[in-house]
């Protein structure tokens, strides 16, 4: 793995509806994020966070209802800039957020450098939305559908046109709550995905090296997009939009430790941590701990 990396913390919570996950990237940071990463030695650079615009009011889009657009993408703009600026240095981007929403930004960044980008997104939501099929109008329900080309314009060609992502290349971990209009472009574009269902049955190691073989050849980078919620509650509750039944932290260490030994994770963000809805700091640390598992911890 690229052993130079840049960290971007995005306090954004703007993407959402509930306060707190705004400080995310420093709960993160609190819970030895940069530390872990320093003992890994790898070269690591805390690069501080994006400057967030906070709406005066209640802020939603008159023609599409979505919520706080145009912070959402003022936001995502810096981030697909300076993720885009870290890569052509030759550093790896790590994004710390912050809503799910900043995966636009990152995804709009890291695509310029790749013809074939693939995506892992580790979550129990599949973010698929549009304004047309959201029941929340919250723009952290669609960032891997408006990086597919499918949503508000204004969001699918941030920072470049549109599409980011080709569907073939996107592989869904973790998934338990799909919405109809999400089910129905999973089928119409042939998105792979492991619901919680498939992980069950064939067990998280084989979910891995599966996703691994279908994404090393038809890809030229990985970029790992891991939504915090994509674990059980139990182990990691400081969430947003927490959903039962969810991925171990077992299982979750050992996809990383997976990913870590193939070498194939080029980008990588976690996502939905909320300090305020967490207990003691739990879902921080468990962000940490796998951060450093995908980071090679193991094999050092
Ligand atoms: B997250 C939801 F309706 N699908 O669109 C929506 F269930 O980034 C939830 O994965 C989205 O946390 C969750 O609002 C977004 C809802
Ligand atoms: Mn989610
Ligand atoms: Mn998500
Ligand atoms: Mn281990």
């Amino acid at each position: 793995m690229n052993n130079k990396m840049s960290i971007i913390g995005v306090p954004m919570d703007l993407g959402q509806s509930r306060r707190g996950v705004d400080m995310g990237p420093s709960a993160m940071r609190y819970a030895g994020a940069i530390e872990k990463l320093q003992e890994l030695n790898i070269d690591t650079h805390d690069l501080g966070d994006i400057p967030i615009n906070r709406p005066d009011q209640k802020n939603i889009d008159n023609d599409s209802n979505l919520k706080n657009l145009e912070q959402v993408i003022e936001a995502n703009e810096k981030l697909a800039e300076m993720v885009d600026q870290e890569i052509e240095k030759g550093q790896f981007p790590l994004v710390l957020g912050g809503d799910h929403s900043i995966a636009i930004g990152s995804l709009a960044g890291v695509s310029k450098h790749y013809d074939n980008l693939g995506v892992i997104w580790y979550d129990a939501h599949g973010d698929l939305n549009s304004s047309e099929t959201s029941p929340s109008g919250n723009i952290h329900g669609m960032p891997l559908a408006a990086s597919l080309g499918i949503g508000h314009e204004k969001l699918t060609n941030l920072y470049g046109n549109a599409p980011k992502i080709k569907p073939e290349n996107i592989v869904i971990v973790g998934a338990r709550s799909l919405d109809p209009g999400e089910r129905e472009l999973i089928r119409e574009r042939g998105i792979k995905v492991y619901t919680m269902h498939e992980i069950d049955r064939m067990g998280m190691s084989k979910v891995i090296e599966e996703t691994i073989d279908y994404l090393k050849d038809r890809t030229d980078g990985i970029h790992l997009s891991l939504d915090l919620d994509g674990l059980d509650p139990s182990e990691a509750p400081g969430v947003g939009t927490p959903v039962i039944g969810g991925i171990t932290y077992r299982e979750s260490h050992l996809a990383m430790e997976m990913l870590a030994e193939a070498e194939v994770i080029t980008s990588a963000e976690f996502v939905e941590v909320n300090p305020i809805l967490d207990d003691k700091n739990k879902t921080a640390t468990v962000a940490v701990a796998l951060m450093g598992s995908l980071f090679g911890e193991k094999l050092k």
